[in-house]
């Protein structure tokens, strides 16, 4: 029957049904860039290490909100939060199907330990916690450790697929020897150990590797938007760091301007040395070590070290998630001075 289209749409409703003419899908919408200073974040994460408890909060952890995402992420598909453990505490051993990574940016001697190995901390240093293992943290040193978290929470929580579970006992305990995921996934590998789990690897890299391989790179090899840059390579495949993650190191040498790009994937940054800004949105953030910013998708963006101290900067992408589901990509600007 021809029906006036108000009178259409309101049967429609009646039905629990929405015509396409109505309900178009929204098109990309932009986040907001967003920078947190350290000595912004740096006294927060000292107040709360003498006001909470780890008995009461399983971890002290603080996001970092970016004060337009609905959901207080960090991102829409990323999380960062900073965690400390002071002298002599236990962080209580649980597991969650969403992917965590810590870098570690103060302090020394403490221990993260995942599925029964020990993998000591040291600034600077990656570690992996896979989706679904088992992960507790020690501090056995005589100061307070500082690392940075990285999750994909906010994806997983989109999905609604997040399991969490808490071990039943205080520690696993360990039950492998240090450096077991290195001997046995590092460069020489017992052939029974070529497969393995696709959700990724405990591992460890070590700040003096990230280091050696970033200033490997010869100039001409430097990648044009991102400058000499590294990613952490899951070890058995040589593919990305996780299957939802990728982890990055960069070095921006002084006087370096990169190229401009936009991509689908959503990157959150760290800044481990030295200063610099990114060109995005309207303007630049200006960072210099211990700061974090986020750089939404699909916005342009470029880096620059106007400064004469070289700057290393770690960042988390969603990259991989965007590729395996065919969405990845990418537009470029011709631009950057190489280093010149
Ligand atoms: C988590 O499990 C840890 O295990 C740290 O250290 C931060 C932030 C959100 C959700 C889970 C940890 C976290 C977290």
């Amino acid at each position: 029957m021809k029906m006036e289209l108000n009178d259409l749409n309101d049967s429609l409703a009646e039905h629990d049904l929405s015509g396409f003419w109505n309900t178009r899908t929204p098109e990309h919408q932009d986040e907001a860039p967003y920078l947190w200073k350290w000595r912004e974040v740096y006294p927060c994460l000292m107040d709360a290490r003498e006001s909470v408890g780890l008995e009461l909060a399983e971890r002290r952890a603080i996001r970092l909100v970016n004060p337009q995402n609905p959901t207080r992420a960090t991102s829409r598909t990323l999380l960062f939060t900073f965690s400390v453990v002071n002298p002599g505490e236990i962080a209580r051993p649980h597991r969650h199907n969403m992917a965590a990574i810590r870098f570690v940016v103060k302090g020394s001697g403490a221990f993260t330990l995942v599925e029964g190995e020990r993998f000591p901390m040291h600034e600077g240093d990656l570690i992996l916690t896979p989706n679904w293992t088992w992960h507790e943290h020690h501090n056995e040193s005589s100061e307070p450790i500082v690392w940075l978290d990285g999750l994909d929470g906010p994806l997983i929580n989109a999905l609604n697929v997040l399991f969490f579970e808490n071990y039943e006992k205080d520690t696993q305990g360990v039950t492998r020897a240090d450096g077991d995921a290195q001997m046995r996934y590092g460069f020489a590998r017992p052939p029974a150990h070529a497969e393995f789990p696709g959700r990724g690897l405990p591992f460890c890299y070590r700040w003096e590797d990230t280091d050696a391989s970033l200033h490997n790179i010869v100039d001409a090899e430097a990648d044009p938007f991102d400058g000499h840059l590294v990613r952490y390579t899951n070890p058995v495949t040589g593919g990305y760091t996780m299957a939802t993650l990728s982890c990055e190191a960069q070095m921006l040498k002084p006087g370096w301007v990169t190229g401009t790009h936009r991509h689908t994937s959503t990157s959150l940054y760290h800044v481990f040395r030295g200063r610099g800004r990114t060109a995005v949105g309207e303007g630049f953030l200006e960072w210099e070590k211990g700061d974090s910013f986020m750089i939404p998708n699909w916005q342009w963006h470029r880096h620059e070290n106007p400064f004469d101290e070289e700057a290393v900067v770690f960042s988390m992408n969603d990259r991989p998630v965007l590729e395996a589901l065919a969405l990845y990509r990418e537009e470029q600007r011709p631009g950057g001075n190489g280093g010149r």
